[in-house]
């Protein structure tokens, strides 16, 4: 592991910062591919598929509904007030967060210019994609572990606002992220496990245009050989160290 050197930046430079469920591990959130993660106790595609919701919505609104319960109460730890403070140091216009998580925890640490692009715990919508009420999600920290809501205007089952396997992400987030990652001098990937598409690439694209990659994680991930540097060990420790 490089020794860590204090992050520099010039005054026209942009910064992407990209994160996953390892950033929010030190608040208690499990992540989903370590030990005792969040897929050794689902079948991945029973919770988080079109299909397994097709085929059993209440065991998915039980998964999410955990998860929800769990979020709730979890803190930001020093890994996310570090993201804060750069985005603080640098400026909202010259800054932006990707996450995969659906936690919150970012907002809850402050961090304004976020995308959450695959969706957020504390979102529903229509599950019938032709409906308006899928078109716009809701803010919703209700727990479904009985009867499931329904939609007002379609009566159509409320579905989680979260990207599952097999769904397409968001078009007009994919555009924003891949923009920024284009334009950006520094990419700083923090906790992810880096097998998950398209986030896993995002890395490749900001390198293609010249970006220095970061990477704070605690195992060597599945894409390391895209990093300049490689600080291995736990966010809340390293990031405050290096921002
Ligand atoms: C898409 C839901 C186009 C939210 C998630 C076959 C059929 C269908 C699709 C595919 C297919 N083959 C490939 C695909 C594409 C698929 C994919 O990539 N699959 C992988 C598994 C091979 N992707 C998709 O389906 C995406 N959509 O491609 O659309 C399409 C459409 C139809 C058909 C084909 C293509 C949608 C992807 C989004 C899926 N939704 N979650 C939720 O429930 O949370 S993904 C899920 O994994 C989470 O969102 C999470 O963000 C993501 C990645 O996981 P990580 O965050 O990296 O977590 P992980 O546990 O893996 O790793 C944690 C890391 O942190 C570890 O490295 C660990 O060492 C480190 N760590 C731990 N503690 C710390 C730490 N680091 C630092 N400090 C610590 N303290």
């Amino acid at each position: 592991m490089n020794s860590i050197k204090k992050l520099q930046f010039g005054e026209l430079e942009k910064i992407v910062v990209l994160t996953g469920s390892g950033v929010s591990a030190e608040s208690g959130i499990r992540t989903f591919r370590d030990m005792a993660g969040l897929w050794e106790e689902y079948d991945v595609y029973e919770v988080a598929s079109p299909q397994g919701w097709k085929k059993n919505p209440s065991l998915v609104w039980k998964f999410y509904s955990e998860r929800r319960k769990q979020a709730l109460v979890c803190k930001p730890n020093p890994a996310h007030f570090a993201i804060t403070k750069l985005e603080e140091r640098i400026g909202t216009e010259r800054f932006l967060l990707i996450t995969q998580n659906v936690d919150g925890l970012h907002k809850k640490a402050g961090t304004k210019n976020i995308i959450e692009i695959h969706g957020s715990l504390f979102r529903s919508r229509c599950s019938n994609d032709l409906c308006i009420g899928a078109k716009e999600s809701f803010f919703d920290e209700s727990l479904y572990f009985e009867k499931i809501p329904s939609c007002p205007s379609c009566n159509s089952l409320i579905r989680p606002d979260i990207v599952w396997f097999g769904e397409f992400l968001s078009p007009s987030l994919e555009r924003k992220a891949r923009d920024s990652l284009f334009q950006c001098s520094i990419l700083i990937v923090v906790g992810t496990s880096g097998v998950v598409y398209p986030v896993a690439g995002y890395p490749y694209l900001a390198k293609s245009r010249g970006a220095k990659t970061i990477l704070v994680n605690k195992d060597p991930p599945q894409n390391l050989e895209i990093f300049d540097e490689f600080y291995e060990g736990l966010a809340g420790e390293i990031l405050p160290l290096l921002i």
